[in-house]
């Protein structure tokens, strides 16, 4: 079939919008109608040359929601009609990985999704014969996209696909790593480092589990006041002190934090973010992606002394035994996805919304096929 897609031939380039060629869904794939997507740092990521598994030509996207069109051989778990969310950390019952239960990082088709392949080492995406790499296992860039079964997750119907893109990566990966990563304890201090939508979603998260306070870092004070509204007690800009920030905090909390996020992907502030945890217990969480070749430093004298680094993808969430009661706890009222939509536009305008995640004025543009 011809679907309309965005092409990142290559980085740095903006995407072209094209009838490309999709092939149909083998067996244990699934064929979704993307109905929104939204852009998260990550594509952003990609597109910019710094991911050592960004492969080009290839179609983005990672987090999007979308309705089923036709399932291939042996599909048991989804059927036309179902509302999903597309996986880029899927989850296969039978993944030594995910059978351990100590972590949510399936390893069933890693290999091949780093790849930008099908699990067949094959892609569903051509423009002109010439191949597509899908990207992330989902290209949501895409108005039709083919997945494998293991990586979508049947979402209740009531949720509005409007907005329901936040939950593909955003909203679980903060308030994952909140809840499951470092498990934050109600009257626990946290700093947040980073206000895009993932710094957003943690303050919402650490809000939930009855943080004592949360402490917003960004260099864009107009961040501040969404913060705020989400749950931080305060916030502070770097620019505004002359002492190292982990210093900074430090003073401000006699002592240091219980738990810090990183959230930029900057491995000076994955530092800065370390040693401002408390001595003896304080834990670091990293989310941010940083690109090739970046390395993180400490002196290990922090780590004896007791403070904890630790990272966190897709927040810990299982993907398909998870993240759906994460999506009925939106819909009951527990949180809340609007504050995270600043901007909604068509398929065509997803350059504008790569402009506006750089220049700091979105949290998310949801794109509406
Ligand atoms: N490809 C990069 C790593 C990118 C990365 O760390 N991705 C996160 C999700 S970012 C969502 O916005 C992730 O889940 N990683 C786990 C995994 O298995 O990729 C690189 O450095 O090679
Ligand atoms: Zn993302």
């Amino acid at each position: 079939m011809k679907t309309r897609a965005a092409i990142a031939w290559a980085p740095n380039q903006p995407l072209e919008f094209e009838e490309v060629d999709l092939e149909g869904p083998k067996a244990g794939e699934v064929l979704v109608r993307i109905v929104t997507t939204s852009l998260c740092h990550t594509d952003m990521f990609t597109l910019s040359g710094k991911d050592p598994e960004g492969l080009f030509p290839c179609v983005l996207g990672h987090e999007g929601v979308g309705i089923v069109e036709e399932v291939g051989k042996g599909v048991t778990s989804v059927v036309p009609g179902d509302h999903i969310i597309p996986l880029y950390t899927p989850e296969d019952p039978n993944c030594p990985y995910i059978q351990s239960g100590k972590t949510n990082l399936c390893q069933t088709i890693r290999k091949t999704q780093g790849q930008g392949l099908m699990p067949d080492g094959t892609s569903r995406f051509s423009y002109k014969g010439k191949t597509l790499r899908h990207y992330m296992g989902t290209s949501t860039f895409s108005e039709y996209t083919v997945l494998p079964e293991i990586a979508v997750a049947k979402i209740n119907k009531d949720a509005p696909l409007a907005k329901a893109s936040v939950m593909g990566c955003a909203v679980p990966t903060g308030m994952g790593a909140v809840r499951n990563t470092a498990k934050v304890q109600p009257g626990d201090t946290v700093a947040v480092f980073g206000l895009g939508a993932v710094g957003m979603a943690v303050i919402q998260g650490a809000k939930l589990q009855g943080a004592g306070r949360i402490i917003g870092i960004d260099v864009n004070p107009a961040k501040f006041a969404l913060a705020e509204s989400l749950g931080a007690t305060e916030c502070l800009n770097p620019d505004d002190y002359h002492e190292p920030l982990h210093e900074v905090i430090i003073d401000m909390t006699n002592g240091g934090v219980d738990f810090s996020f990183e959230c930029v992907g900057n491995v000076r502030l994955m530092r800065a973010a370390l040693e401002c945890c408390h001595k003896g217990w304080g834990e670091s969480i990293i989310i941010g992606v940083a690109g090739a070749g970046e390395e993180i430093a400490t002196r290990p004298f922090q780590l004896v002394t007791g403070r904890v680094w630790k990272g966190s993808a897709f927040g810990g969430v299982l993907g398909r035994s998870e993240l759906p009661g994460m999506v009925d706890e939106w819909l009951s009222g527990r949180f809340d996805v609007d504050p995270y939509i600043t901007h909604n536009m068509e398929h065509d305008q997803l350059n504008t919304a790569f402009d506006l995640l750089k220049r700091g004025e979105a949290i998310r543009s949801v794109i509406h096929y």
